[in-house]
């Protein structure tokens, strides 16, 4: 089969090498041509374990073949971003996509499969993308086969979810569906779950704001358990001991290009039957400027005015600093006076070492978990001017002796001169 992949980021390149390995002649399209002329040469642009590895076999196969121009084909899979809008509800910019679209018609066919891995809000196949083909004289489900069949893969483990998660195909009809689904069974391995595009759409969507939702209920419960001194973190443990809870973790607020983002999709496509989405919204958006608030309280006992940020990724032992809160945090903290250090160990422009950020710090504050700060030696806080480290993240394990360890489970006690502590348990 000859395929046609739009968008050759972090799931169109992996998408587009995985069916040249399973032997389909494919054409990756991107705006960029230096991205195009370094992957024509062997070289990939992000960083994905196995993936250049399997970019330099498709090459050798000639199964694969970048460009800045579209070629006809017999499946075209779009692959592009589709940030928020920087409207009232944060909608969904699908205007990639509607490029992407323009930019194949002209060489789309009887015959052929059309599919969107994009992110898109609920309808879009059918109220954006399905117009656009059949105002080029063709019938869907007919002449052209549509479907809208999200990736769940998590970067850092693309190649092998791709082919073993299971994926949602949905169909604008089943016969879309069942031609869909014979692009991908030439690969996928997981469970491929028939839909419609709308279940699909909507289905991945919710995915993410499940767990968003779900963080949310946790950000909120560190909140009020330092209202009320008790140790949020002991309750969220024993609370899931119970067969059917499973509390998630607080931390210092929702970063990524999916949980911060997604929600938004669903909630400006239904504004006033989303309102649970919304707050949950509003609680994960509210917690960088909470963790600040309880730095100025942490720090009013403090000697000194210098704290050190440890991570400055959205999330542990990746280099990734999309949507992170720690940027909030820490240009919050400047604001606020503070002098910032930094010391993030997998973002390499950062590029003090720990102890320098260290030296003559009154706190380190953890906001990624990553595995090298599990324990925080003391040559990192020998230097400190005051030994104290508040850990958003709940990920470090030991520290040195006379150094204070602050997390959202004793938070309240550390700070029970502050007026917000009303009880101590
Ligand atoms: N976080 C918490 N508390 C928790 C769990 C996470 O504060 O208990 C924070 C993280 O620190 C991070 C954010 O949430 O800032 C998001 O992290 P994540 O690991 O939950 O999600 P992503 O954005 O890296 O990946 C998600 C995944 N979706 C789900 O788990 C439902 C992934 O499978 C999807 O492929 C990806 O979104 C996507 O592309 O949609």
């Amino acid at each position: 089969m000859k395929i046609t992949v739009i968008g050759l980021g972090y799931i169109g390149l992996p998408t587009a090498i995985l069916f040249a390995k399973y032997g389909h002649k494919v054409t990756g399209i991107d705006l960029s041509s230096w991205m195009t002329t370094q992957l024509n040469a062997g070289f990939i642009h992000i960083e994905e374990p196995g993936l250049e590895q399997e970019l330099k076999e498709a090459l050798l196969l000639g199964n694969f073949y970048a460009s800045t121009q579209p070629v006809s084909a017999d499946a075209y899979i779009i692959a592009v971003p589709t940030p928020n809008k920087a409207d009232k509800y944060q909608s969904c910019d699908t205007s990639y996509v509607e490029a992407a679209m323009t930019s194949i018609l002209p060489y789309v066919k009887t015959g052929d499969t059309i599919i969107v891995e994009s992110t898109i809000a609920p309808r879009t196949m059918v109220d954006m993308v399905q117009p656009m083909v059949e105002k080029n004289g063709f019938t869907v489900g007919k002449d052209i086969f549509l479907a809208h069949c999200p990736e769940r893969v998590l970067p850092g483990n693309i190649m092998h979810e791709l082919i073993h998660n299971p994926r949602i195909i949905g169909g604008i009809t089943d016969a879309c569906t069942k031609k869909a689904a014979t692009v991908y069974g030439t690969f996928v391995q997981g469970e491929m779950i028939e839909a419609r595009a709308g279940e699909a759409e909507l289905s991945k969507l919710m995915e993410n704001t499940y767990r968003d939702v779900n963080i949310a209920l946790a950000n909120e419960l560190a909140k009020i358990s330092n209202r009320l001194g008790i140790d949020a973190l002991r309750v969220i443990e024993m609370a899931n001991k119970h067969p059917r809870v499973n509390l998630h973790q607080p931390g210092p607020g929702v970063g990524g290009h999916c949980l911060a983002v997604d929600p938004y999709f669903v909630i400006a496509t239904a504004p006033e039957q989303s309102l649970l989405m919304q707050t949950a919204r509003t609680i994960n958006n509210s917690m960088p400027a909470y963790v600040v608030q309880q730095v100025q309280a942490l720090m009013a006992e403090r000697e000194g005015n210098q704290i050190t940020i440890f991570g400055m990724t959205y999330k542990g032992n990746i280099d990734d600093m999309r949507e992170s809160p720690a940027t909030e945090i820490r240009d919050k903290l400047n604001e606020a006076g503070f002098e910032v250090r930094v010391f993030d160990p997998h973002v390499t422009e950062l590029l003090l070492t720990g102890e320098e950020a260290c030296e003559g710090s009154s706190l380190i504050l953890v906001l990624s978990d990553h595995d090298e700060f599990l324990n925080i030696p003391t040559n990192y806080t020998d230097k400190m001017r005051d030994k104290m480290i508040f850990d958003t993240k709940n990920i470090v394990q030991s520290v040195g002796a006379k150094v204070k360890y602050v997390n959202y489970g004793n938070l309240h006690k550390i700070k029970i001169s502050q007026k917000e502590a009303v009880v101590q348990v």
